[in-house]
């Protein structure tokens, strides 16, 4: 494939963007190389700059779950664009796509806009701070909340990849508030309550972890977490911006049957455009602005486009049955197929997947927390990369993404995926 196009625009990129990227992961620099500038995308398929074809397995990081500009989204945008893009009042579109959601996911009476994840789990904190007037938080490491100062702490996704564990600029003022937890670690949870008495607002978990490739919890693991809270009047905090809507309808509290106290989404509920949201039980919700003195606010949030994207992408996932089970089925052919060739290649590997979201690890021992995640061999991950790149597929630049599968992949995608995973590592 040739990238000459490509090169040339990440040379001017570089000379007016840092790095040449909006959001660090994308500049290749884990995997090496020059990133792909992406043209137009249509269903399973990314077409870049220089004309070359992807079956794409980023999918925009989780929100094209039916597939690149979809007619139904793209066609609620056009014509809610003609109405005017932004007002900063309220609109009648905000409350019909909240009363979906609310319908849609157990357990929440209201739901906030915002404009991403970033915000959504910036302010659940905020509100999780207030409600119960404590002020540290746990968070486990390798997950990821987006990039606000609390969370910057042995976080997941970009800052693995790049193997900083925290960021200059987060002070120390602020991380002493976040105490970090090993993920699947129980123990090390009743711990940090022991020793911080009535002093922990909230746990914030990514029920299934996506952000140091994909780590499921391992069985009780939430449901603990869940009695911890319950009995030390801390909140449970559910980041659902990878699992929410994607999952199951009620994403990860109905695929696993546990009741969060605030929820976080992003990606999928905004049908590719930039919305956030966090919701929960109507005490907890009130005590925001402009109801409760907890402040929380922004021009953008409720967007029209944004929320006629929203509303469009939920009512199809809320409308078909079949969805999940789809989503469910494609992916465990791709996982079933990569198996078998990795194990005949004698590949070292793990493969990890929960629903449509799946993730190859190149080491033979389970991974299941951050450390475990680490231990895989990034130099075989750079060559997969590369080879799987030329072959025309596209998964994420980093071994420490999950793989999000789309509905609008087919099974010839799928099977042609795992030929070429063959023929890498025949090839090695
Ligand atoms: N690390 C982000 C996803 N987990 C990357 C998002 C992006 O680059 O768009």
């Amino acid at each position: 494939m040739l990238y000459k196009r490509s090169s040339q625009l990440f040379v001017e990129a570089n000379q007016v963007i840092p790095g040449g990227v909006n959001s660090p992961v994308r500049a290749f620099k884990a995997v090496g190389g020059t990133p792909i500038f992406i043209k137009e995308a249509k269903g399973a398929y990314l077409y870049d700059e220089d004309g070359n074809k992807y079956i794409d397995y980023i999918n925009s990081w989780g929100p094209m779950i039916l597939g690149h500009a979809h007619e139904p989204v793209v066609n609620a945008v056009v014509e809610r664009a003609k109405m005017g893009t932004s007002f900063g009042t309220p609109t009648a579109l905000e409350t019909k796509i909240a009363e979906l959601a609310v319908s849609m996911v157990p357990g929440i009476d209201k739901i906030r806009f915002v404009n991403s994840g970033t915000e959504a789990c910036m302010s659940a904190v905020r509100l999780a701070r207030g409600y119960t007037k404590r002020d540290k938080i746990i968070k486990f490491s390798g997950c990821y909340h987006g990039h606000s100062d609390s969370f910057l702490i042995a976080a997941g996704s970009g800052l693995s990849t790049f193997g900083v564990p925290n960021s200059p600029g987060v002070t120390q003022g602020t991380a002493k508030d976040t105490l970090l937890a090993n993920y699947n670690d129980i123990e090390h949870v009743k711990s940090l309550f022991e020793a911080n008495k009535n002093e922990i607002a909230a746990i914030i978990i990514e029920p299934v972890a996506g952000n140091m490739g994909c780590i499921p919890p391992k069985s009780g693991f939430l449901e603990q977490l869940r009695t911890i809270c319950s009995e030390s009047g801390a909140l449970l905090i559910f980041d659902e911006v990878m699992t929410g809507f994607r999952l199951a309808k009620g994403g990860a509290q109905e695929l696993f049957s546990i009741q969060a106290d605030i929820v976080c989404f992003g990606k999928v509920i905004g049908g590719g455009l930039p919305v956030g949201a966090f919701a929960g039980r109507a005490e907890i919700m009130d005590y925001l602005s402009p109801l409760g003195p907890v402040y929380q606010a922004g021009t953008l949030s409720g967007n029209p486009l944004a929320m006629a994207a929203g509303l469009q992408m939920l009512t199809e996932l809320n409308e078909d049955q079949e969805i999940f089970k789809r989503l469910d089925e494609k992916t465990a052919f791709l996982e079933k197929g990569m198996r078998e060739v990795l194990i005949k290649n004698q590949v070292a590997f793990t493969i990890n997947r929960v629903g449509s979201m799946i993730s190859v690890h190149f080491d033979a021992n389970p991974v299941y927390d951050f450390q475990t995640a680490k231990n895989g061999d990034n130099e075989t991950f750079k060559i997969f990369f590369h080879e799987l790149l030329k072959r025309g597929i596209y998964i994420a630049p980093s071994a420490y993404e999950t793989w999000f599968i789309t509905d609008a992949l087919t099974y010839e995608d799928l099977t042609y995926t795992i030929k070429c995973v063959d023929e890498v590592f025949q090839s090695l």
